[in-house]
């Protein structure tokens, strides 16, 4: 064997870097290819992350007794009206995926607070978007509100943007860490 490249040129030496390296083991162009092919690559997993969120699942029939004794987490209202645990299912902190969230919800006399009309949207700040799917949010008293299909699709920081209207009017902001 002579020491030619496959573009009829000498392999570059070493010293050269990645780029001399990769050359010299293919041809001309591959190192560009191989490029837009991994570009592709890594477009499909997006998809595949993006369609794992998708509607079309059923929703998580998680009402009641699966949520955890612990709170993930206890947040005040924007206006400091209501007091709310937050507790996830399944799992907790919440998987990626769609997941349940419990919001037990407290007035400043520490009373469970009924008859709450609750809107609750994901948000992912670092990337600036929402969930594919809407929650729903069913009471089942004692001031507990469940919201389903919380759909955090991705692993992050996620936000449920959370409004409360009726008997008491505020908002809140539970913040969920996807692993
Ligand atoms: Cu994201």
């Amino acid at each position: 064997m002579n020491a030619l490249g496959p573009c009829g040129k000498l392999s570059q030496p070493a010293e050269e870097g990645v780029m001399g390296l990769r050359r010299s083991r293919a041809s001309c162009k591959p190192v560009r290819i191989r490029k837009m092919r991994w570009r592709s690559n890594e477009l499909a997993f997006c998809v595949v992350l993006l369609c794992a969120g998708c509607g079309g699942a059923p929703p998580d029939a998680v009402l009641d007794g699966s949520f955890p004794e612990a709170p993930y987490a206890v947040v005040f209202s924007d206006e400091k009206r209501l007091f709310i645990e937050v507790r996830t299912s399944p799992g907790q902190p919440p998987r990626r995926g769609h997941a349940a969230v419990q919001l037990a919800v407290k007035d400043e006399q520490n009373a469970p607070v009924d008859g709450l009309t609750v809107q609750a949207t994901p948000w992912m700040p670092a990337m600036g978007h929402g969930a594919p799917v809407d929650p729903m949010v069913s009471a089942i008293g004692e001031g507990k509100y469940v919201v389903q299909n919380v759909s955090m699709f991705m692993p992050g920081r996620w936000e449920l943007h959370t409004t409360f209207s009726g008997p008491v009017a505020d908002t809140a902001m539970p913040v969920f860490d996807v692993p």
